[in-house]
């Protein structure tokens, strides 16, 4: 109950600082905007963010000047969603509960949301706000691990390589890269994000860096796990669309069992992976568990 309240007051913090730092829908450029903002105010669980401060936190850092960067995680994860449901990629009018964005505004201009919110992560990152609470140094840093995690040998080459692996048959080591890639990557620069932001040491560093790494690859498990038991209601996407797409998962290599058991054991690695923490991170211990019991 206390973890529930801890996720609704995060999210809240989340959105108000969104709509603080948003570009308002107004002047020559409103209609750019305002599909930026339909698939960035469409709801959405704000995890990505939500990590990055929790992350602050189990080092004993206030978060406030974090939050421009926690809605920039926000900003790159909804660009990738939004080019993820194009026509060229897996092509879904489904998002978030609401018509994908391309199908609102078209792919043209959805094409350009998807690239403009990635460009105003940029502006978000280097925003005067964070620099209140970090080094340039540390923010450099920040940047550069973020910038790395969504690229060409990050989320940007796991979208490559799962599109090319569509229909193929490819082994469990395969799948497990796409997986790490395309979800894992910005989940763990979340968190590492957080963690410098926080002025994590070494070691408490690598411990985050573990937990991230491990949440990443739960979090892409459930996914496919949802995407066999969940309903298109609950998960706001069109359930079942990685089996109509022949594509490869957990649950295809492993069964719905099996598949439950490695997305637990991957959350109890997270969980040890902080035990030099004290009870600072206790949010990150429950956002681990709940990765695992969300039905979203
Ligand atoms: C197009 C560059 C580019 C990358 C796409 C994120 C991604 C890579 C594709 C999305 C497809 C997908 C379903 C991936 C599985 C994991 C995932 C990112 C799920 C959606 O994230 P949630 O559950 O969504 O955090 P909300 O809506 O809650 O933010």
């Amino acid at each position: 109950m206390e973890f529930k309240k801890y996720l609704t007051e995060q999210c809240a913090l989340v959105e108000q600082a969104m709509a603080r730092y948003m570009l308002p829908e107004e002047g020559p450029l409103a209609n750019h905007i305002k599909a930026m903002r339909y698939s960035l105010f469409a709801g959405g669980k704000r995890i990505r963010p939500i990590l990055a401060l929790a992350a602050a936190e189990a080092v004993h850092a206030p978060t406030e000047h974090l939050l421009p960067v926690a809605c920039a995680l926000e900003c790159i994860h909804t660009y990738s969603l939004i080019h993820d449901d194009l026509p060229a990629m897996d092509d879904d009018d489904l998002r978030r509960g609401k018509p994908t964005c391309h199908v609102v505004f078209g792919e043209a201009e959805a094409i350009l949301a998807g690239d403009g919110l990635l460009s105003f992560a940029f502006e978000l990152m280097t925003h005067p706000d964070v620099r209140q609470g970090i080094s340039p140094v540390a923010q450099l840093q920040m940047i550069n691990i973020i910038a790395k995690g969504i690229g060409p040998v990050g989320m940007v080459g796991g979208q490559s390589l799962d599109l090319a692996a569509e229909g193929q048959a490819i082994t469990f080591d395969h799948l497990r890269l796409i997986h790490g890639y395309k979800t894992g990557a910005l989940i763990t620069a979340s968190v590492q994000a957080g963690a410098i932001f926080g002025k994590a040491d070494d070691k408490q560093f690598a411990a985050l860096s573990r937990y991230g790494v491990q949440i990443g690859l739960a979090f892409q498990i459930v996914d496919d796990l949802l995407d066999v038991e969940g309903t298109t209601e609950d998960l706001g996407k069109t359930a079942g669309a990685d089996a109509q797409r022949n594509k490869a998962t957990y649950p295809a290599f492993f069964g719905v069992a099996k598949t439950k058991v490695m997305a637990k054991e991957a959350v109890d690695e997270a969980v040890n992976a902080l035990k030099i923490f004290d009870a600072k991170a206790e949010p990150l211990r429950d956002l681990a568990r709940y990765i695992y019991e969300r039905n979203k």
